[in-house]
């Protein structure tokens, strides 16, 4: 092992949680460190998150890493929720003070972000997984972690758990959570396909879920719901695209435009909330602390919401030497990513058909017809949905 390093926040992860806090700290000249285990090539590649809020989007101007995200990114005023064979539209801006989300790709954000990073000569170590983080509950934690076949151990005032569900900063300390899972899952893909309509299309179809969504105007991106016991082998493009034309149509009427499939995969529908998001000096951020069903498009929403309300916190102990915003984030982001947990189940529960259960369905149809009924609930989803993380 070589000697110990020394800085002040080691970060790690670099998913959009832990670029975030490293830039906001660089902005505040708080020496930082991000630890990636996998390749920049790899978490710049990998597809995920779509939907960005409107005071996340803020959030990221505020920071300078808004340009490519204004000039690239689509605008949306309003989403389609199709059901009972109809079309129906929520008018997001109209219900939610004139506020829109913005479809931008988790990987462009992940690359924006890696380029401020690279920029400002601050370190980011990829292929290098953490090991070990040590002395969460003392003065000066540290963090073992592997680079070029050497062994390294770092010390910090606090260490930034960002490494999402699969890391090992939340198997630190009070691993407490709760947890549900779904008996569905999504199969997503990218495709090589204009496409067909302005806004995302939410559809709960008696063969299942499906949602239309985009990430520029040559590139569709499609989501079905599965069982979760489903495979990537068992559907074929043919099966994906018949499906979708099917679930995506009302009247009989469709209007999917197929491409070439440049990615395919499934991810299971959860619910995930950890008991504490601080540990001594270890602090969670974003899937780290919690997941929840993409229904809602809240996860890398809520994941910078946390950095967001982590950077204050560091940012007061270093300037002020005030611990009290440290010592309420746990519970200040709790709150938050408990309403974000709610919000995405409503939405999960809402848009997912329960065939063999007439009581659920007919709760979802009742659910989704209140929408066009009743202005308040349909104020409250758009509500949620346009800025949940900044209400
Ligand atoms: P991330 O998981 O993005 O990043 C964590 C990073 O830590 C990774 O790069 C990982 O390699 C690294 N890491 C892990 N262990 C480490 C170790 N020991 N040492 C060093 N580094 C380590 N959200 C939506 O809103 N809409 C969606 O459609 C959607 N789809 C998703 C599909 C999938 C398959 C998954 C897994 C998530 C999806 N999400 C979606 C949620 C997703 O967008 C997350 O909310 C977002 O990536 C959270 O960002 P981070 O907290 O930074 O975690
Ligand atoms: C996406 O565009 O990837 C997306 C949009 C809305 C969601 C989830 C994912 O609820």
């Amino acid at each position: 092992m070589t000697a110990t390093q020394k800085t002040q926040v080691i970060i790690v992860g670099s998913g959009p949680a832990g670029l975030l806090l490293g830039h906001l700290l660089n902005l505040d000249g708080i020496d930082n460190i991000i630890i990636e285990r996998r390749s920049r090539d790899h978490v710049e590649s990998r597809v995920r998150a779509g939907v960005i809020e409107h005071g996340i989007v803020q959030l990221l101007r505020d920071v300078g890493a808004g340009g490519r995200l204004d000039r690239e990114g689509l605008v949306h005023h309003g989403v389609q929720i199709w059901f009972d064979d109809q079309r129906h539209r929520i008018p997001l801006s109209e219900l939610a003070e004139g506020r829109a989300i913005t479809v931008y790709g988790q990987q462009e954000v992940v690359k924006d972000l890696i380029a401020l990073r690279l920029a400002s000569g601050a370190p980011i170590e990829f292929n290098a997984p953490v090991l070990e983080i040590n002395g969460h509950a003392s003065e000066s934690p540290s963090v073992v972690y592997e680079s070029g076949g050497t062994t390294i151990q770092i010390r910090g005032d606090y260490v930034a758990g960002c490494d999402g569900s699969l890391g090992i900063a939340n198997r630190i300390g009070d691993v407490a959570r709760v947890e549900r899972s779904y008996p569905f899952a999504w199969l997503g893909i990218i495709a090589e396909a204009a496409p067909a309509t302005e806004e995302l299309i939410y559809a709960r179809h008696s063969r299942g879920f499906a949602l239309y969504s985009m990430r520029s105007p040559t590139i569709s991106r499609l989501y079905l719901g599965i069982s979760s016991r489903d495979t990537l082998e068992e559907w074929s493009d043919d099966r994906i695209w018949e499906e979708l034309h099917t679930r995506l149509a009302t009247e009989g009427n469709t209007s999917i435009n197929e491409g070439p499939i440049l990615e395919r995969s499934i991810a299971g529908l959860r619910n995930v909330v950890v008991t504490s998001m601080r540990r001594g000096r270890l602090l969670l951020a974003g899937d780290a602390a919690h997941i929840v069903p993409p229904t809602g498009a809240k996860g890398m929403n809520a994941a910078l919401a946390d950095v967001r309300d982590l950077h204050r916190a560091l940012r007061a102990a270093y300037r002020d030497h005030d611990d009290h915003l440290l010592e309420g984030y746990s519970d200040l982001a709790l709150e938050r990513n408990w309403r974000a947990a709610e919000f995405s189940t409503y939405m999960t529960q809402m848009l997912h058909p329960y065939p063999d259960d007439p009581f659920e369905s007919t709760v979802q149809l009742t659910r989704l017809r209140q929408l066009f009924v009743n202005p308040e609930i349909a104020t409250a989803l758009s509500r949620n949905y346009v800025d949940l993380n900044s209400l």
